[in-house]
């Protein structure tokens, strides 16, 4: 049994077992903030008495402590005001469904379907060190996997020692082949070996890491233009997915980083990694607005099988519960 085909902005067919454990994935990633500051907001909405101004400025407060930032509250807060004083709510304990429908709305404003036309498909997976990029593509790998796909990695991230071995490691867990020149190694060069291997032995889905050194930020940016180069050379309209890793322990942060990516990298679709061991759930909603591209991935832990489609219900669900 296949659901929600392309529903909730995903790309693949989930069965309904499936769907149901990536849901329950992201509800015991989404704890922390579960119990700290969307616990507090939940309480908040538990009173039963008129809704006051003060209540709003309550909201606003729990809210941008949350790390759902400073412009996305407001305008989270005041669509929450419209859409109770359309539904004509006038009490605290029934204004919480407003907000939920607010928060998905706001997670779903830049989804987006996404189909695997091409073949190979190609993605390339970017962001700062650290975040979970290596991590991510096994996870990916996996996945693709699992629905059948042949996947290959491309060891792009030349520059850090042990790169190329870890990932590696995973594409021997995964079960995939790996494309490497090894550490020090132009990744142009590996880029332009493995789209030539993935043209020619006609893989579904190709991967490829990247370096995510922060302290030569302009000459990753570079790097990253010169790969998109030598990919869409090789193949027209690739790389039809370039992923950006966001690590959610990062808060505000991490949405800045992942700003200064959108300006030189032409961002398509994020994954927020690190969730499970976050409070900071609240960063999805700051990346959704100040992003605006598609939350696809959720990291929910350190094992190849920790991650889930990005379910804007599922998580609303999770962090504010009925
Ligand atoms: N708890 C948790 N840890 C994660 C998750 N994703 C990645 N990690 C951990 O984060 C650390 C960094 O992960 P990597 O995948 O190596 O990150 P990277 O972005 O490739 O790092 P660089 O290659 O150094 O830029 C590792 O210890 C991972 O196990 C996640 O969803 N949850
Ligand atoms: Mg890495």
């Amino acid at each position: 049994m296949f659901r929600r085909l392309f529903g909730r902005g995903q790309d693949a067919p989930r069965t309904e077992e499936e769907a149901q454990q990536e849901e329950q994935k992201i509800e015991q990633a989404t704890e922390k903030s579960r119990r700290g500051l969307f616990g507090q907001i939940s309480q908040l909405f538990a009173a039963d008495d008129p809704i006051t101004l003060e209540f709003w400025d309550d909201l606003e407060a729990l809210l941008i402590q949350g790390d759902v930032g400073v412009e996305t509250t407001q305008y989270l807060v005041s669509r929450t005001i419209d859409r109770v004083n359309r539904n004509g709510v006038k009490r605290i304990r029934d204004a919480k469904q407003m907000l939920r429908a607010e928060m998905v709305a706001v997670l779903q404003e830049h989804a987006a379907p996404r189909q695997i036309a091409a073949k190979p498909y190609v993605v390339l997976v970017t962001g700062v060190n650290g975040v979970g990029k290596t991590t991510l593509i096994a996870k990916l790998a996996h996945r693709y996997k699992t629905h059948g796909k042949s996947v290959m990695l491309a060891a792009a991230d030349t520059f850090r020692a042990a790169a190329t071995e870890q990932l590696e490691a995973w594409g021997q867990r995964a079960g995939v082949p790996v494309i490497t020149r090894g550490q020090g190694a132009d990744p142009g060069a590996v880029v332009y070996d493995a789209m030539d291997a993935a043209l020619e032995q006609q893989v579904d889905i190709l991967i490829i890491d990247t370096a995510g050194r922060l302290h030569a930020k302009t000459n990753l940016m570079k790097e990253l233009t010169k790969l998109k180069q030598i990919i869409s050379r090789k193949l027209e309209g690739a790389p039809h997915e370039v992923l950006l890793v966001i690590d959610a322990t990062t808060g505000q942060n991490g949405v800045l980083q992942a700003k200064s990516f959108m300006q030189a990298a032409d961002v398509t679709d994020v994954a927020i990694t690190k969730m499970d061991g976050s409070a900071k759930g609240g960063i999805a909603f700051a990346i959704a607005q100040d992003i605006e591209r598609p939350i696809r991935y959720i990291g929910t832990g350190e094992k190849m099988t920790d991650m889930a489609m990005f379910d804007s219900q599922a998580f609303v669900d999770s962090l504010l519960t009925e």
